[in-house]
């Protein structure tokens, strides 16, 4: 699109927001300050680079087998490059263990170092991006159906132990690049059938997390994911939302919302006011699930768009972290980068341009009508024209020209793998 139109359009939005009381440039002000964690795991469907890797487990799955899926560190951080250069603002990278640079060596869980990172820690600063990190307990012989609750206490210390270097990581993470790493812990621990030790198992988790938390890591900061349930572990989840809440709440950390993890009909939009009076920081998970926890690409639908309102309208920017979730490996997975980052970050504009506090003053005033006209009207304003605007200053293609540029990748790149 000629830059011209885009500017004409753009200065025409900017007015129709104005006479709201909306500032649209100073909207793209703090959206240029909005930055996602990239979940390096959509660009090979959640393989990671272990030598001794073998299937995938711990109830998650990626479905499909779409070609050109990177087989290596050299091709995963090629197609995050590509990706990150189609999409507007600056973002962070979020890694799981499994992707460590393992240089052919078997490197069991209990055994990864920082070592085994610098390579990222390198690349990420030549690379001006940011990174987070997640310990990884699935798709590892020793994963079974109980990781950090398994009774069994040389599994369990297998468990601990691995976490527990995973800090360690994440704080030099966090030490290099001057800005605290976010590390994640998600356990798929959970039961298929019903079971009768359901506190057992709980009270172990929360044992185990105890010794991990226990050291003090300056450079870096904890956050707990809980879930509704996983692939062969339908009756019981020992993580639950419940759980981690008010392990979150007791003891400081941050808490995890993966929009994937909850009840068909129960919005994790609710979530953000509900447990911030208690709680410092959220992390998000931002996912798609279709019937179940399917982890497709992040689109503008309803759950998505609530949640980005949600936490605009409590205030809420800066006590959030942003990460990204989804896994499809059927359609093109750069594709699949730029579609997810970019909605959320359309979403993220839609909640910045709400005239949140004149919708507020007539709510309070009892003018429930109003509230709803107000919000209706929001729904077709030109916010297309203010993330135009928001690409083209950015440098990235407007619109959908990036799929021209993801043309040429596939061309050039994908298809020889
Ligand atoms: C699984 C959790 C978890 C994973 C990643 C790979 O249900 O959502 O966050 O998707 O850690
Ligand atoms: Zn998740």
């Amino acid at each position: 699109m000629k830059s011209e139109l885009i500017e004409q359009a753009y200065q025409l939005a900017k007015a129709r927001y104005a006479d709201y009381g909306v500032d649209t440039d100073k909207v793209l002000e703090q959206l240029q300050n909005f930055h996602l964690s990239l979940h390096c795991w959509q660009a090979d469907d959640v393989k990671g680079f272990e030598v001794q890797a073998g299937a995938m487990s711990g109830g998650i799955q990626s479905t499909g087998d779409f070609p050109g899926a990177a087989r290596n560190i050299d091709e995963l951080r090629q197609d995050i490059l590509k990706a990150k250069s189609l999409i507007p603002g600056n973002h962070r990278l979020n890694l799981h263990e499994i992707y460590g640079d393992f240089k052919g060596k078997v490197v069991d869980r209990d055994e990864v170092t920082v070592e085994y990172f610098e390579s990222w820690i390198q690349w990420a600063k030549e690379n001006n991006t940011k990174l987070d990190f997640n310990s990884s307990s699935f798709s590892h012989p020793k994963s079974g159906s109980l990781s950090l609750a398994n009774p069994d206490e040389s599994i369990r210390k297998f468990w601990v132990e691995h976490t527990k270097r995973c800090r360690d990581i994440a704080n030099a993470m966090g030490e290099a690049q001057n800005d605290p790493c976010i590390m994640n812990l998600w356990v798929h621990d959970g039961c298929k059938d019903v079971s009768v030790n359901h506190a057992l198992y709980r009270n172990t988790l929360k044992k185990s997390l105890d010794e991990i938390f226990e050291k003090k890591q300056p450079c870096m900061k904890d956050c707990i994911e809980g879930k509704v349930f996983g692939i062969g572990l339908e009756s019981f989840t020992v993580g639950s939302h419940d759980f981690y809440t008010a392990y979150a709440a007791q003891n400081d950390k941050i808490l995890t919302i993966d929009t994937g993890h909850y009840h068909p009909t129960e919005s994790p939009a609710d979530k953000v006011s509900a447990v911030l009076p208690f709680i410092k920081e959220l992390m998000l998970h931002v996912s798609r699930p279709v019937r179940w926890d399917s982890d497709h690409v992040t689109i503008m639908d309803d759950p998505t768009q609530e949640l980005f309102f949600e936490i605009v309208r409590a205030n809420a920017l800066d006590r959030v972290h942003y990460g990204l979730d989804f896994f499809d490996g059927s359609i093109n997975r750069i594709g699949a980068y730029v579609i997810g980052s970019r909605s959320a970050q359309k979403c993220m504009l839609r909640a910045l341009l709400e005239p949140k506090e004149y919708i507020s003053k007539l709510e309070l005033a009892g003018e429930g009508y109003k509230v709803l006209a107000l919000i209706e009207e929001q729904k077709a304003m030109p916010w297309q024209a203010v993330y135009d605007m928001f690409c083209l200053k950015n440098n990235v293609p407007v619109g959908q020209e990036f799929i021209a540029d993801i043309d040429k990748y596939v061309a050039d790149v994908t298809s020889k793998r």
